[in-house]
């Protein structure tokens, strides 16, 4: 039998359910009462959900997307399950498409980071090329004992900046790109079987001020925090978005703020900060309809003083 204190919880978790990402189908009141008393018996915390709800309503400057690319089993999923948990799994399973939701609460201001790690396959070229207009923030991994994956990313980074150097929001000089971007030699601690030399990566981002490069390994956990603190420098978003910076706020379990599990430190800077930050559970993908509303916007296609070739367009195919 649900206590009261489960029935309050309930009431909550209903006022809440855009925060939990319940689609309208999912709004019956028995899928939304299933869902919401597995909730209640985890014992949801009210700064938690506060903390899901200020970051659902963030305003649109403080929302990013970060895209995550690169060749097969190069590491991507490894890197952002570091990022999201300080997880790594010695296991390899492909990836389709995943979307995660971070929400923060930084000086008082709520922010948004959505990542897409993508599949290294690119089974549907076309969500590839959409993902690329729609992304503010990229990752491109490759493995430093692979030629071919270092390639890759030269060639998506060639394709991003031709295809931002398109879009309205993205650099109007197609030799320089204005869109923050981490290029990533993961696997550093296969050094004996290394092929590709920093001077490479460094080579092909020279001169751009909102490239960088680093190396990583997700499985000894070296500079993975480092491609996020990079990466949001370059895109002018607070520091404190970074694991080390922030405390973790769980809104599933009972003692919301946690630190994070593994051998993550806990700097001063943290400790004294009180920026928090949430994964959102359940999260769902914004529908592609949304995904080409968003690359529409972003795109000269509507633009009626635009006098271009359809070429010259940014086109999603
Ligand atoms: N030695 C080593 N192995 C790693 C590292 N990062 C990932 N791996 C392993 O490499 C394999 C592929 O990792 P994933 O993260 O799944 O690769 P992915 O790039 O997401 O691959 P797709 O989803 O197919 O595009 C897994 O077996 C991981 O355990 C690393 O830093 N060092
Ligand atoms: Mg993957």
């Amino acid at each position: 039998m649900p206590t009261s204190r489960d029935r309050m919880l309930l009431t909550m978790l209903i006022s809440h359910n855009r925060a939990l990402n319940l689609s309208s189908a999912d709004e019956s009141a028995d899928t939304v009462s299933t869902k919401c008393l597995c909730w209640a018996t985890a014992a949801p915390t009210l700064r938690g959900m506060a903390l899901l709800e200020q970051g659902e309503n963030a305003p649109e400057e403080n929302c990013r997307r970060l895209v995550v690319l690169g060749s097969s089993k190069v590491g991507k999923t490894a890197i952002v399950s570091r990022f999201l948990n300080n997880k790594y799994d010695e296991i390899y399973t492909p990836t389709i498409e995943d979307f995660h939701r971070k929400i923060y609460k930084i000086r008082g201001e709520a922010y948004r980071l959505d990542i897409l790690d993508t599949s290294g396959n690119h089974p549907f070229p076309a969500m590839r090329r959409l993902s690329f207009i729609t992304g503010d923030l990229f990752i491109l991994v490759f493995s430093i004992n692979s030629r071919d994956s270092f390639d890759e990313v030269a060639r998506l980074r060639k394709q991003i900046i031709e295809c931002k150097s398109q879009c309205k929001l993205g650099s109007t000089n197609r030799k320089t790109i204005h869109t923050p971007m981490v290029l990533v030699g993961n696997k550093c601690d296969k050094e004996k079987e290394r092929i590709i030399d920093p001077s490479e990566p460094l080579a092909l981002i020279a001169g751009q001020q909102m490239s960088d490069y680093i190396e990583t390994s997700a499985k000894k956990d070296i500079n993975i925090d480092e491609i996020f603190l990079r990466l949001f420098r370059l895109g002018k978003l607070p520091t404190e978005m970074s694991p080390a910076l922030h405390r973790k706020v769980t809104p599933s379990y009972i003692g919301s703020s946690v630190t994070h599990s593994g051998k993550r430190s806990l700097s001063l800077r943290r400790k004294m900060s009180d920026a928090c930050g949430a994964i959102a559970p359940n999260v769902r993908r914004p529908s592609i309809r949304t995904d080409l509303l968003v690359a529409q916007t972003r795109t000269n296609l509507n633009s009626p003083t635009v006098n271009q070739s359809r070429d010259s367009k940014c086109a999603i195919m």
